[in-house]
């Protein structure tokens, strides 16, 4: 399957829960106050937030009062265009190598499928992937990763259930160092005994990072399930908060209708959305891409 007809299968649900909501209110026909209201309203039933939606509505009723939007078709393409501008108002993080990410999110969210994924997507640009298993906290983890590292046939850097994951980090980051790793993608856990021990654990193991490998490219990523909806919202803000973004990685958008949730989250924390989750299977990750997904999408 093509790059985009992919997308394209991954958000049927979430498109035809949109064209579904659109679809009453462009039967009114007329661009009148009611018709924006009834947009706005869609919109944020179609998971896209209320404070996104009401800007998105805003730049449309700007654009239909200085030229005249005949049909449908016209008012998609303006909602398209204002679309992606806040898609793209987040620049993506730049990219170097060496590189070291750090994956974290609350737990199930696929993490550890997503670093299954990225391996596989960095080794393809023939890069040498090391992953470090850092969630030594639930068992079995460690196990889960060491599948993935088979699978895609890259090393990987473990220690026993239940030892410190600081201390797996720190031998994962001096190995790449000595063997001339290009790209390190540390796995963290995601359920500690409580949050505040989990966000301490992991501002722990970024300072490792930080200071024990300094001019690395070392990018931090939230992974979130998109069919949370509005809720992924305040992981962003809780882990931002801890151990500062970069990057986001929305997953499990092929069993959602709620993919708008994609626009809140941009808007309202600031941070870009980098990869996005399309299945479970291992080339099931694509980099993020504004224009491809509104387009899939309405
Ligand atoms: N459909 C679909 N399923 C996914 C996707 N990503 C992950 N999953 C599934 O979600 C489940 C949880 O994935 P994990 O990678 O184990 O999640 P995790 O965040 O590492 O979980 P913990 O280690 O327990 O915190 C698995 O059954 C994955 O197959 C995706 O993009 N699409
Ligand atoms: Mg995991």
């Amino acid at each position: 399957m093509g790059f985009f007809s992919k997308i394209k299968e991954a958000f049927k649900k979430t498109k035809t829960a949109i064209d579904n909501k659109l679809l009453s209110v462009f039967s009114k026909g007329k661009l009148d106050d009611e018709f924006f209201d009834e947009l706005e309203f869609a919109l944020i039933s179609a998971d896209m937030g209320a404070s996104t939606s009401e800007e998105i509505v805003k730049k449309l009723r700007a654009v239909s009062a200085k030229r005249k939007l005949r049909n449908q078709e016209d008012v998609k393409q303006v909602l398209r265009e204002i679309m992606v501008e806040i898609l793209n108002e987040n620049e993506l993080p730049e990219i170097e190598y060496p590189l070291v990410i750090m994956v974290v999110g609350v737990n199930g969210v696929g993490k550890t499928t997503t670093i299954g994924k990225l391996a596989n997507y960095y080794k393809n640009m023939g890069k040498n992937v090391l992953l470090v298993a850092g969630d030594t906290f639930r068992a079995a983890a460690a196990e889960q990763l060491t599948e993935w590292a088979k699978r895609v046939n890259v090393k990987i850097i473990k220690n026993n259930e239940g030892s410190d994951p600081a201390s797996v980090v720190f031998d994962g980051i001096t190995s790449a160092k000595a063997k001339g790793n290009d790209v390190v993608i540390i796995d963290t856990a995601g359920r500690l005994h409580n949050k505040v021990n989990l966000m301490e654990e992991l501002k722990k193991i970024s300072k490792i990072v930080s200071t024990k490998w300094e001019d690395v490219c070392y990018k931090k990523f939230l992974v979130l399930d998109a069919t949370t909806g509005q809720n992924a919202l305040s992981q962003v803000e809780y882990f931002d908060e801890a151990i500062d973004i970069d990057g986001l990685v929305l997953t499990k958008l092929d069993g959602t209708a709620k993919g708008g949730v994609v626009l809140a989250i941009s808007k309202e924390y600031n941070v870009p959305v980098t990869f996005i989750g399309t299945g479970e299977g291992v080339d099931d990750i694509e980099p993020f891409n504004a224009e491809e997904f509104i387009k899939a999408i309405i």
